[in-house]
């Protein structure tokens, strides 16, 4: 389902293609699929989503992607697992894809990453001027009301790459999506949120590195499962895990510990997709697939781990 040349996994596409994209897929399962609005953006940019359920009552995964505008990867593996779950024969994926209600929205950031198309492929935040600043942005995963600017895991700079903004949800595009995941709280018991790059499954806590979530051996076992799936490709890709300040740095009011500490999300991971830092963000088109793949086959691999220890 492409139109020539517009759509499709051997390049980049704009959110104009990845709308015009999302309709076609809308049109051609109509009964699987339910489009759903976010909200809007500061520009005034709609962000989209799509809702894939084959059957009632199945446990819901929602995939946040490209909250960051330059992690371009993000949404070319997004759309990629909305096709495979609508077009795939493969039983494995038909299992995943028909056990799970996705809620997928492949491009959070619209205004940030129409502006990586158009003006600055290295940019990472909103597009929301300053009212203190004449730098523009605000890092959207340090925005969420979770222990907002907490231990230094979030700057107070608008300049800075990691600013938290003036309060939390100041961004229409955080306080969108903080709208609708606590709609479906109760449905949803797994939040995945997109980002590249360096290889790493990261789970709460992003605020604190002294302190770890009640559920912190299973959330091992489930990243473990998702690395073990990973290295069983032939691509010889490694995926480290942690908790986000543990293996990382501190990061606070991201997504991950918002939707695990306010939602009750019990399963939250922030995947770092390829690569390790040779490309890092500007990743050459021909790792779409791959990278692709190994989503996939990760993702599966960490929702049958769910499913066995009860979640
Ligand atoms: O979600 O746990 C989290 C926070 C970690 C990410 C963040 O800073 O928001 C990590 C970075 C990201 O994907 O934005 C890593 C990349 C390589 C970066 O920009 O430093
Ligand atoms: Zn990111």
């Amino acid at each position: 389902a492409s139109r020539d040349g517009s759509f499709g996994w051997t390049k980049y596409n704009t959110l104009a293609e990845i709308y015009a994209w999302l309709d076609e897929i809308l049109a051609a399962y109509p009964v699987i699929t339910e489009s759903f609005v976010l909200g809007q953006s500061f520009e005034g940019r709609t962000i989209r989503g799509i809702k894939i359920s084959y059957k009632s009552n199945n446990p819901g995964v929602f995939i946040e992607s490209n909250i960051h505008a330059r992690e371009w990867i993000t949404s070319a593996t997004a759309t990629w697992l909305i096709n495979e779950f609508l077009t795939s024969t493969d039983e494995l994926v038909r299992n995943l894809a028909e056990s799970h209600d996705w809620y997928i929205v492949p491009v959070l950031n619209v205004d940030g990453f129409v502006y990586t198309h158009e003006k600055d492929r290295m940019w990472r935040k909103t597009r929301q001027p300053s009212d203190i600043s004449t730098c523009i942005g605000v890092d959207p995963n340090r925005n969420y009301d979770s222990h907002w600017m907490e231990n230094g895991g979030a700057s107070s700079n608008p300049c800075a790459e990691d600013y938290g903004g003036p309060n939390p949800f100041s961004e229409p595009e955080i306080q969108a999506m903080a709208d609708f995941v606590s709609g479906i709280k109760d449905k949803i018991n797994v939040l995945l949120a997109f980002h590249s790059y360096s290889q790493l499954l990261l789970s709460p806590y992003g605020h604190t590195s002294e302190e770890f979530p009640p559920n912190f051996d299973d959330l091992m076992d489930v990243a473990q499962a998702f690395g073990d799936a990973v290295e069983s490709l032939p691509y010889g890709t490694v995926y480290r895990y942690g908790s986000s300040a543990g293996i990382l740095y501190a990061a606070s009011g991201a997504t991950i510990d918002w939707a695990y500490n306010e939602q009750g999300v019990d399963i939250a991971y922030t995947i770092e997709f390829r690569d390790t830092g040779r490309y890092g963000f500007i990743l050459p088109p021909v790792h779409i697939l791959p990278n692709a793949e190994e989503a996939l086959i990760g993702i599966a691999a960490l929702l049958d781990k769910c499913e066995e220890l009860g979640y």
